[in-house]
């Protein structure tokens, strides 16, 4: 059977297995393209089974004898190796690289497993290794523990697997510049990327808070810029700065020897890393070594926090800034054999470039518009130096901005447009989209979660990623490469803890790369991760159980005039237990089987029970009944895309936002303000109208300048009302809700329009007093 072939009778590989509830497919992730029973009775796996593989193949005698020794370590079975004379007839795991091997997918293979012998054939050394990832997913879970003298044996079901993957690019990221990891976990973390068959590992190794990688020709990058004063026990974006004299002695580097160590370790993982050096912003580290390199060629310190906007970036004016980092790429590309050296090239900040004479110099000589411009040159130059280095360029899809460098590739990372525009010109792309990849951002109620950057993203919006958008043509896809999940530690203080954000969302990650877009499905995913998560907690791998939650959702019926609750969550068949009265649901509360309907003003609070007990923390929350719910809202200006949970209909919800600004029901507008227009089910009487935002400065987020609201019986003409604003000291420490109100004439109302107004800047007296703020609003209340 060709590859092609293969393709056409994948739907039939789920048939074959029948999923019902106890004839599940093998728990194997990714998904295998297709999967089929072999009735011959099973393996045994004992002492006695041989191990061969194709002669005088040194990576498969490597292979061999990884695998020999894992079996040993983690399940006490001590298989013997043999190299391939004649090939033994029973009781044997067999190796081989065929030629006539009917997958032709270089990473593909075809796993057999019969009452005699295990065969992992492939036309690549790397299609081995994911055969052999795959048998280790059919060993059941409870052979995992410590060898024991005694002779153990593990029985295997027979099964034929033939699978290759969808994209060439599975990529994770880990960022170590916010936080420092060491050695031993980026190992750990590049097993776990190989167990899902993923290919990439991108390295953040450069960032404003840190610079991690040891440059010969420049030691105080690792001196001096590797290290910052610490401030672990305060909150990122709070961070106080270094006082005189304190000493920066947290953070960390990679040696030469270690990065090359690293990179032995993932290629014989068949992984490959993309490291990345950040250019020309979030260079701010790079100036507390080097100022001269900076616009102004003023020493900074390494920054122990947020750092916003990335003001202090590399002057493109200087030549000397270009010949500094050529040196750097040289050493770097000697480092990592990969095509690829990743440049970052996000959100530089232009502000120095726009003051700065040379800068300004450097667009009248080389006839740029402007800064984007100026950018754009600066990418092109960087690219210019990996081609002489033979290595390609790949960048942030801020590298789009004033025209791309001719041969770059694409991460594309504020949505799917910047990649979509990339594939349209012809360029390569990698799809790391906010929505569907940040794995930094929270995968349940954050209300009950460990502090994280914002944001939402649960296992299930990652499994349903799909890198190629449907509006390429098929000419244009071919660029998609495919997906990469990153993890941005400035949160992630821990090794533990990146392995908590990581998993399990990896996992529906890698099934979303690898596995045919066709045969996907959440509900059998899940039933196939469960023995993963037992092999988490048996090797003592921290893995989130965000997934156990359940999500209060709102939820208006146009057709019936009703609200309702639905209460989600993650996982198969749960049993749901609520209460509307304010108390905490127990194993014998209502049993949640449809959304309910929610007629007056409640608390209500909701979990997942087992064997009578609740599996993580009730949800709980307070529905405020008003006349606005389910009301139609239109919004003139989007909310920033960290803080955009509900979209516009959260306005209207009857959910209001806590002192948590980064839980769900707040939206937040970054610089803009919020026009809405909001149409009534019905016209209606309404006595006062409440709106509420939130003052939490430290977070940059202050109560609005002014609120304006107005309204109107038939949705064309508006008369203004006055709003009584509250006395707010904006520049408090604590966090508060703030509430503004106006009150109606008797009459009947179709239509509300809501202004409110951003006060622009971080006001005066504010650390960051001149830098855009935020507004943020949970509720348009209707009384
Ligand atoms: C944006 S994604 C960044 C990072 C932050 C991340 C946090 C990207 C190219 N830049 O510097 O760590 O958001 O989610």
């Amino acid at each position: 059977m060709t590859v092609r072939h293969l393709f056409l009778a994948f739907p039939l590989a789920l048939l074959l297995w029948g999923c019902t509830e106890k004839n599940v497919p093998p728990a194997v992730i990714p998904l295998p393209v297709q999967t089929e029973p072999v009735k011959t009775g099973d393996f045994i796996l004992s002492d006695k089974t041989i191990l061969t593989y194709s002669q005088g193949n040194e990576e498969l005698e490597r292979l061999a004898g990884h695998l020999a020794s894992e079996l040993q370590n983690q399940t006490g079975i001590a298989v013997r190796i043999a190299e391939n004379g004649g090939t033994p007839e029973k009781d044997a795991i067999q190796m081989l690289i065929s030629d006539e091997n009917s997958i032709s997918h270089p990473e593909g293979y075809h796993l057999e497993i019969d009452d005699k012998t295990i065969r992992i054939s492939a036309s690549s050394p790397a299609g081995i290794f994911y055969g052999i990832q795959t048998l280790w997913q059919l060993i059941p879970v409870e052979a995992f523990s410590k060898p024991n003298d005694k002779a153990r044996t593990v029985s295997l079901s027979g099964i034929r697997i033939s699978d290759y993957p969808r994209y060439t690019w599975r990529g994770m990221h880990l960022d170590v510049s916010r936080h420092f990891f060491p050695k031993e976990f980026v190992k750990k973390y590049i097993d776990l990327i190989a167990r899902y068959k993923m290919n990439i590992f991108h390295w953040h190794l450069t960032d404003d808070n840190g610079w991690r990688i040891e440059i010969k020709k420049y030691p105080k990058l690792t001196d001096i810029a590797a290290w910052r004063v610490d401030r672990t026990h305060q909150v990122w974006t709070e961070v106080s700065p270094p006082e005189p004299g304190e000493k920066a002695a947290y953070g960390g580097f990679y040696t030469q020897d270690d990065i090359r160590e690293i990179v032995e370790y993932a290629r014989q993982r068949y992984i490959t890393i993309i490291p990345e050096i950040e250019m020309p912003g979030h260079t701010s580290e790079v100036f507390a070594a080097y100022p001269e390199y900076s616009c102004t060629g003023q020493t900074l310190y390494v920054q122990p926090g947020t750092y916003w906007p990335n003001t202090d970036i590399f002057c493109a004016g200087k030549d000397e800034t270009f010949a500094f980092i050529e040196d750097i790429l040289t050493e770097v590309a000697a480092m990592f054999p990969g095509p690829y050296i990743h440049i970052g090239g996000d959100e530089a900040d232009k502000t120095r470039w726009k003051e700065c004479k040379l800068c300004q110099k450097r667009i009248k000589t080389e006839g740029l518009k402007n800064e984007e411009e100026l950018q754009s040159y600066f990418i092109r130059r960087a690219e210019k130096m990996l081609h002489k280095l033979g290595k390609r360029l790949i960048g942030w899809d801020e590298i789009l901005e004033g025209g791309l460098a001719p041969d770059a590739t694409v991460m594309s990372w504020r949505g799917f447009d910047g990649g979509i525009e990339a594939a349209r010109a012809g360029h390569d792309v990698v799809m790391s989209p906010v929505s569907h990849c940040y794995f930094d951002y929270y995968q349940a109620d954050p209300e009950f979660e460990p502090l994280a950057i914002g944001g939402f993203l649960t296992l299930k919006k990652v499994y349903g990623f799909d890198p190629t958008p449907p509006v390429l043509t098929a000419d244009e896809a071919k660029h998609i490469l495919g997906g990469q999940a990153n993890v941005w530690t400035e949160y992630i203080p821990t090794p533990q803890h990146a392995e908590y954000m990581a998993l399990p969302r990896m996992t529906a990650l890698a099934e979303a790369l690898w596995s045919p877009r066709d045969g996907r499905d959440f509900e059998n995913f899940l039933e196939r991760l469960q023995p993963h998560l037992a092999r988490f907690e048996k090797e003592g791998t921290n893995y989130s159980k965000g997934s156990f939650k359940v999500a209060l959702k709102p939820m208006y019926d146009t057709a019936r005039g009703e609200y309702r609750i639905a209460m989600q969550t993650e996982q198969l068949r749960p049993d749901v237990r609520y209460s509307l009265d304010g108390a905490l649901p127990g194993p014998d509360s209502e049993k949640y089987i449809k959304p309910i309907k929610i007629s007056a003003s409640t608390i209500i609070s909701a979990g997942i029970f087992s064997d009578g007990k609740i599996m993580e923390k009730a949800s709980t929350d307070s529905i405020l009944m008003h006349k606005g719910i389910g009301s139609r809202i239109t919004l003139e200006t989007q909310p920033n895309f960290r803080y955009n949970e509900g979209g516009a209909s959260a306005l209207c919800d009857g959910f209001r936002g806590s002192t948590q600004h980064r839980q769900g029901h707040w939206l937040g507008f970054y610089g803009d303000d919020l026009k809405a227009t909001i149409q009534l089910r019905k016209p209606d009487k309404v006595n006062t109208i409440r709106i509420g935002t939130l003052n939490a400065a430290r977070s940059w987020i202050f109560a609005p300048e002014k609120v304006e609201i107005s309204i109107s019986a038939d949705g064309k003409q508006f008369k203004p009302l006055q709003v009584q604003s509250p006395g707010v000291d904006v520049l408090s420490q604590k966090v508060f809700r703030v509430e503004f109100s106006a009150n109606l004439p008797d009459e009947k109302i179709s239509h509300l329009r809501v202004e409110i107004l951003n006060r622009k800047t971080c006001p005066p007296g504010h650390p960051y007093a001149g830098q855009a703020a935020w507004i943020f609003t949970d509720e348009i209340i209707f009384e």
